[in-house]
């Protein structure tokens, strides 16, 4: 599983992994050293304001720790990083307390919704779970059919209407279906860019207002996906439809694709909203629940 994941990073790790090499040497820490540190996390996409919290914090810790030695310093800064990335609440994904648990979707156009929950259902499939889809993205052409590939491919059931109905009518036939099978996950997808003039943030409102008040408490999930890729657009990306609906969680994209994997640093400190779930690649088996331990140490590996 390491191995998978940490070739999905190679071009981020590519670009820290050096540097990080030349940077934890067996001398002493001078000011240059934070210089160097703000650069690299710079040049890999951690963005200026989480870079010098980080570089401020990374300097009281090594402070307090009475460390001089630059290679000392190493632990400190993995820590440093891991805080910043991890929730309050545990990661993975929130379990209702009676099945279904229902996610919603979310996000710009081709960042890589359809494919995520795709690569949801399959990691959920292989956990044991029964995983219901939900064709929510009624407005592109084709979009339908590419979730029932997927579907297909990974062997999960899909709820779907005729392409240009309404979202919120097809999630609401799903979620009773999904409740009547006793499934343990619906997942809706959702359109990333509306061709009629309706509004985006509107749509995804009615959606979410729909799912609850068909079942209490649902969507139990509503997921932002992200593209690494685009890197800090992402974070104008959330502060958008955090606007119309609270996010529970990030699964953040394409990090396979980027050498600037580094905004994952960042995405949490930015928008209070977790990273869940990253994806590394286009197959169904590319998508992992977010371990920034884990990430840290692929960094630094
Ligand atoms: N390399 C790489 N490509 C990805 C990843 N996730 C998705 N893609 C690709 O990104 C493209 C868009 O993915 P979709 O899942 O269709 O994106 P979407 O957000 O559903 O797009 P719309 O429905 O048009 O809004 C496809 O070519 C995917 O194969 C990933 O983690 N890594
Ligand atoms: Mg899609």
């Amino acid at each position: 599983m390491l191995e998978q994941f940490v070739k999905g990073l190679n071009k981020t790790r590519g670009a820290f992994k050096s540097r990080l090499e030349g940077l934890f040497t067996r001398s002493e820490i001078s000011p240059d050293f934070f210089e160097e540190l703000e650069e690299i996390l710079i040049s890999a996409d951690v963005g200026l304001g989480t870079t010098l919290e980080i570089i401020e914090l990374f300097r009281e810790r090594l402070k307090e720790e009475k460390i001089k030695l630059r290679d000392e310093a190493q632990d400190i800064l993995k820590a440093l990083l891991v805080e910043m990335m991890e929730g309050e609440a545990a990661s993975g994904l929130v379990s209702a307390p009676s099945p279904p648990t229902v996610c919603l979707v979310v996000g710009v156009n081709g960042v890589g919704k359809t494919t995520a929950i795709a690569k949801m259902a399959h990691l959920l499939k292989n956990e044991g779970r029964e995983v219901l889809l939900a064709a929510g993205d009624t407005f592109r052409a084709a979009a339908i059919e590419q979730l029932e590939e997927w579907a297909k491919t990974v062997g999960a059931d899909l709820v779907k209407h005729q392409a240009g109905g309404d979202p919120s009518a097809v999630m609401y036939d799903a979620l009773n279906a999904a409740v009547a099978r006793k499934v343990d996950y619906l997942i809706c997808d959702t359109a990333g860019r509306l061709h009629t003039k309706a509004n985006l943030l509107e749509e995804i409102k009615k959606n979410y207002r729909v799912l609850g008040r068909a079942l209490e408490g649902s969507p139990h999930e509503v997921l932002l996906v992200l593209d690494a890729t685009t890197g800090h657009n992402g974070i104008a990306q959330a502060r958008y439809f955090q606007e119309a609906v609270p996010i529970s969680g990030i699964i953040l994209t394409k990090l396979d694709g980027t050498a600037r994997g580094g905004v994952v640093i960042a995405v949490k400190q930015q928008t209070g909203i977790p990273v869940k779930m990253v994806g590394v690649g286009e197959k169904k088996e590319d998508l992992e629940y977010f371990d920034p331990h884990k990430f840290v140490e692929a960094l630094f590996l």
